[in-house]
């Protein structure tokens, strides 16, 4: 199987370069600048016509969207690894659930709140009252993963998993964008331990 994989650096296609690492899937890496607009380049929108990063190419077959990206990998050489559950797994509900809720509920806080807020973002759209009310959503759904992570080391139980990459980036990057953790004890050991991970570590150096 031939895998390309496009990506920049500081990107969401972060957790996705640590699943490869993690899975050691055979891959070639394409690096693009951003900044020069290497993504808007007529043979890459061919590819994945949104000009992001993640993107991989499957002998050929574009996959786009880091989650989407994450699941295929986790099914294709997760499995076998024990590092995610195959269908019919008690676990793949969770690992499916909490994936896609860490994209979409806790992603899409997040981006509200730097939309509200971020010095990458022009002034004028910045809203402070909708910054602090997204900061405190965000704190309510570390709510949510603090209780979990009480009970059990890892998001899906005693052992680590692709989840964990899933949701320890977005931890992280929550983390970079001034989200404190203090508030909770077990994400903010757990967010630790994510951080030593040598797949995770590596990325975000
Ligand atoms: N929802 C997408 C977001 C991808 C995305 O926004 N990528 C950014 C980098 S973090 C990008 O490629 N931006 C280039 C551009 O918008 O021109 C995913 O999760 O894959």
């Amino acid at each position: 199987m031939n895998i390309v994989f496009y990506r920049a650096p500081m990107s969401s296609a972060i957790p996705v370069a640590s699943v490869l690492t993690e899975l050691q899937v055979p891959h070639q890496r394409i690096t693009f600048d951003l900044d020069a607009g290497d993504q808007r380049k007529p043979a890459f929108l061919k590819l994945n016509p949104n000009g992001k990063v993640p993107t991989l190419l499957v002998d050929g077959q574009p996959l786009f969207e880091a989650l989407a990206i994450m699941q295929w990998l986790g099914d294709h050489f997760g499995v076998a690894k024990k590092l995610w559950p195959a269908d019919g797994d008690p676990a793949r509900f969770a690992a499916l659930s909490w994936s896609t809720w860490n994209y979409v509920t806790l992603g899409g806080t997040l981006s509200r709140l730097l939309t509200a807020s971020s010095p990458t973002v022009p002034p004028e759209l910045h809203h402070p009252p909708l910054a602090e009310a997204a900061k405190q959503q965000v704190l309510e759904l570390f709510g949510l993963l603090d209780d979990r992570l009480s009970q059990q080391p890892f998001m899906l139980g005693q052992s680590f998993s692709l989840l964990d990459i899933i949701v320890g980036s977005t931890v992280l990057w929550a983390q970079v964008c001034g989200v404190p953790l203090n508030g909770h004890p077990a994400l903010s050991a757990y967010a630790e331990q994510c951080k030593a991970r040598p797949s995770i570590r590596d990325e975000w150096q």
